[in-house]
């Protein structure tokens, strides 16, 4: 039970040793500290208990380059159901929570899904009573800041740390020597704690910070060489010093591979310190740990256990890969072929030499057993880890060094294994699954949009669906109860002007609450498609110009996420949109009946407001192209219907919630591979009305990119064979006119404010699968082999 008294005065104490103020003399900032570290004291003593409760049985181990952790206050006091006797705290003190709040920066230490996910995972598992920590990197600088100038965006560093972490405790004692070829350096965790809702199991988050062996070279300093004194402690601190702001293409660095292996081979020393502390032998190893790959990035685990197991602990090789395999599974994340990680054997071999020729005997044992199991002597280089190309397939390796390899929806699995990793599944099909990914409802929708949880919480008469989101589905029963869908509707209403309100402030723009609010908010990336979303506002904006009385209801149309540092097309969309929404407001004709809004710098908190306040979900990506997404999920679940194609998890999001309760377009991936080889997108660029138009204001001076050159090599991206061999390779000018159709409906459907209503009421009552609680249920009983302990 918690100790307001006691909190008040850990935040008087701690305004006081800190700041060396009084408390009500703080700014915003530092009263978020203040509060924050109060309620760590508070924390700390549960967070070793459940260390204690979970000492002799088997636990999981989230090893992943990236967590998209967002805020923490909020979280955490939900999670531990402090938050009316915090309120009313704070009130007494005469304290804005929001303020506080506010001033909090995200944790944004991840590009997209794949860290995200990971965040959400460890909620749940800690919700859910599980023994799951969380093993990453401490990045100074997390994802770039993104600002819009004249349209174009321009990173800034993130500086998450200047003002402090409450959150993480710095374990010195627990640090680790890391050893590359050229460099030794130690690792030094950073803990912060996982608070499960409920407040039960506390669990934990190890992110490793890179320092030098020693701070000064003092015989260095003393002789005038200032530099040099401390170049060794920089070299060493470069290594978490930034995110890779990547995410899907890989980035072949010498410093990202220093950074993988970097916090994968302090991970696993701590393990196996701990390990061999706790138990006499290293050969159950296996029995007690269990640690899930977060993609490829995290694959030279395979490889530097086998080195600890044989060189450390001298472990025969066959016995020591039996622990090896059993210790790993592997989880794919996406089938671009650019985003599959190739290491160059030389790069490995001058910076990881005894890593290499572990990966190198590894490789002889794996072409040993392809023989065995009768693969013909031809077909071997499909399978090898080092390619002929010299190049390590880190997928291979992960493949071949797990029990368990799974994607992250449905339809991905299936393609893994029909195509991309077929002749591994044929090899080993029972270590092939599926999980399809989930959302944590605490932070998505709890937290982010409390006006419908308590609504929610009204009709079930129970709060239980906070851990049990299958509930939503006895929301059905309600449906049809129109006294029911206009306080859904109403809550919609404010969640929408509660967004306007911060739009206003933060990109100095009004939108109207009453127009429908269609949002698209992800990384930018060609195959998301945020183009053929753009394309289909100009093609309306021309509509509109040609037949000023057409009757549609007013549409905002949001744009939120970041592009690559050096992906261009990428930035040529950002900047087409901002030229675009231009366009718009400087038109009297068409102004307020359409309008576009650019939410700079998306990350979590601003996610946090969008989700709530959508009408509609764009998930158009090319089919077979999106591995699983979990926006799509987080919209549904705020009762946002999705315009999308069957791609991804929008496949199992329409088996749950009806094809009729969404607007599903496009391409399916059996059309793709039966037209791929014929595609002639000029085609369609010429026979689709309205396209041509649309398409050719990137080129005939509508538009101007500053000297850029984004905007004809856009235009050439998608129409010219002379340039792209496959030109428009995620199919924009043929999935045109189903998606602009799909459009034109959903509009049309709008205008029906009760069935429109209904439709959203249906995503939410069918969000239940959509929760990380039962995908994290299913990792801990299908490949974790762990159970949970109250
Ligand atoms: C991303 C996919 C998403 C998926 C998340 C989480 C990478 C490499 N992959 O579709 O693009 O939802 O992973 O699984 O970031």
């Amino acid at each position: 039970m918690i100790d307001i008294e006691k909190i008040k005065k850990i935040m008087e104490t701690e305004a006081l040793v800190t700041y060396g103020k009084k408390l009500e003399k703080l700014n915003s900032n530092e009263k978020y500290f203040v509060l924050s570290k109060s309620i760590m004291a508070d924390v700390v003593p549960v967070w070793s208990k459940t260390r204690d409760k979970f000492k002799d049985e088997k636990r999981a181990y989230y090893f992943s380059a990236e967590f998209l952790m967002g805020r923490a206050l909020s979280n955490n006091i939900t999670n531990l159901g402090y938050q009316k006797y915090i309120l009313k705290l704070l009130d007494e003190l005469g304290i804005n929570y929001n303020a506080l709040e506010e001033s909090e920066e995200d944790a944004a230490l991840g590009n997209g899904g794949l860290g995200r996910l990971a965040a959400c995972f460890l909620d749940s598992a800690a919700t859910l009573d599980y023994p799951l920590s969380g093993y990453g990197i401490r990045y100074e600088y997390g994802l770039f800041k993104q600002k819009i100038e004249d349209g174009f965006q321009i990173e800034t560093a993130d500086n998450w740390l200047e003002h402090g972490d409450p959150w993480a405790i710095e374990n010195r004692d627990e640090s680790i020597i890391v050893s590359f070829s050229d460099q030794a350096v130690r690792a030094i965790p950073f803990d912060t704690p996982i608070i499960g809702y409920g407040g039960d199991t506390i669990n934990t988050l190890r992110l490793w910070k890179s320092e030098g062996m020693v701070s000064l070279d003092f015989e260095k300093f003393n002789n005038y060489q200032y530099d040099e004194s401390v170049k060794q402690k920089n070299d060493a601190e470069n290594i978490s010093k930034v995110l890779y702001p990547n995410d899907i293409d890989i980035e072949g660095k010498k410093l990202r591979l220093r950074q993988q292996y970097f916090f994968v081979s302090a991970s696993l020393q701590d393990l196996v310190r701990k390990h061999t502390k706790e138990h006499i032998t290293i050969n159950n190893f296996a029995k007690y740990h269990a640690i899930q790959l977060n993609d490829t990035h995290p694959a030279v685990a395979i490889p530097e256990l086998m080195r600890i197991l044989t060189i450390q602990e001298a472990i025969e090789w066959d016995k020591a890969w039996e622990i090896v395999r059993e210790t790993f599974a592997y989880t794919n994340h996406t089938v671009l072929a650019e985003a599959l990680e190739e290491w160059p054997v030389e790069l490995y071999k001058e910076l990881l030499p005894n890593i290499y020729k572990i990966i190198e005997k590894i490789n002889i044992k794996l072409k040993e057993e392809l023989i065995n199991k009768g693969i013909s002597s031809k077909n071997i280089y499909k399978y090898e880890i080092i390619s002929s190309h010299n190049n390590i397939r880190m997928a291979f390796l992960s493949i071949y060094g797990s029990h368990s390899v799974n994607g992250v929806a449905r339809i991905h699995t299936d393609i893994l294994k029909d195509t991309q990793l077929n002749d591994w599944y044929r090899l080993y099909p029972d270590r092939f699954n599926n999980k399809t990914n989930g959302i944590t409802q605490r932070r998505w929708l709890l937290l982010s949009n409390p006006e419908l949880s308590s609504f929610i919480t009204e009709l079930l008469g129970s709060e239980e669906w906070i851990i049990d989101l299958k509930q939503l589905k006895n929301l059905e029963s309600f449906k049809d109860d129109e006294v029911v869908l206009n306080r859904f509707l109403d809550i919609k209403h404010l969640k929408k002007q509660q967004l306007a309100e911060y739009v206003k402030v933060h990109e100095n723009t009004i939108i109207d609450p009453d127009s429908i609010f269609d949002i698209q908010i992800k990384r930018f990336h060609e195959y998301k498609r945020q183009f053929l979303n753009a394309l289909h506002i100009l093609d309306l904006y021309f509509r509109i110009k040609e037949n000023p009385t057409m009757i549609r209801v007013h549409q905002t149309f949001i744009f939120g996420g970041k592009a690559a540092s050096g992906y261009f097309r990428a930035k040529a969309v950002i900047k087409f949109i901002n030229d675009i929404k231009n366009l718009i407001d400087s038109d009297p004709d068409v102004r307020g009946k359409i309008k576009v809004v650019f939410a700079t710098n998306y990350r979590v908190s601003y996610g946090e407001m969008l989700f709530p306040a959508a009408d509609l979900s764009e998930q158009i990506s090319t089919a077979g192209k999106e591995a699983s997404g979990t926006g799509n999920m987080k919209f549904m679940l705020n009762g946002a219907p999705t315009i999308g194609t069957l791609d991804g998890a929008n496949v199992e999001i329409v088996e749950e919630a009806g094809e009729e309760n969404n607007f599903i377009f496009g391409l399916k991936v059996e059309d793709i591979k039966e037209i791929q080889d014929n595609y002639d997108p000029r085609y369609y660029y010429e026979n689709t009305p309205g396209l041509k138009r649309a398409m050719d204001t990137l080129v005939d001076g509508t538009f101007n990119d500053g000297g850029t050159g984004f905007y004809r090599e856009l235009y050439d991206s998608i129409l010219n064979f002379d340039h792209h061999a496959r030109p428009d390779s995620y199919y924009i000018m043929k999935d045109f006119e189903s998606y602009r159709k799909a459009h034109d409906e959903a509009n049309e459907a709008y205008k029906n404010r009760m069935s429109w209503a209904k439709k959203s009421w249906m995503n939410i009552a069918n969000a239940g699968k959509f929760t990380s609680d039962r995908t994290v249920e299913d990792y801990a009983r299908e490949i974790w082999d762990i159970k949970k302990k109250k």
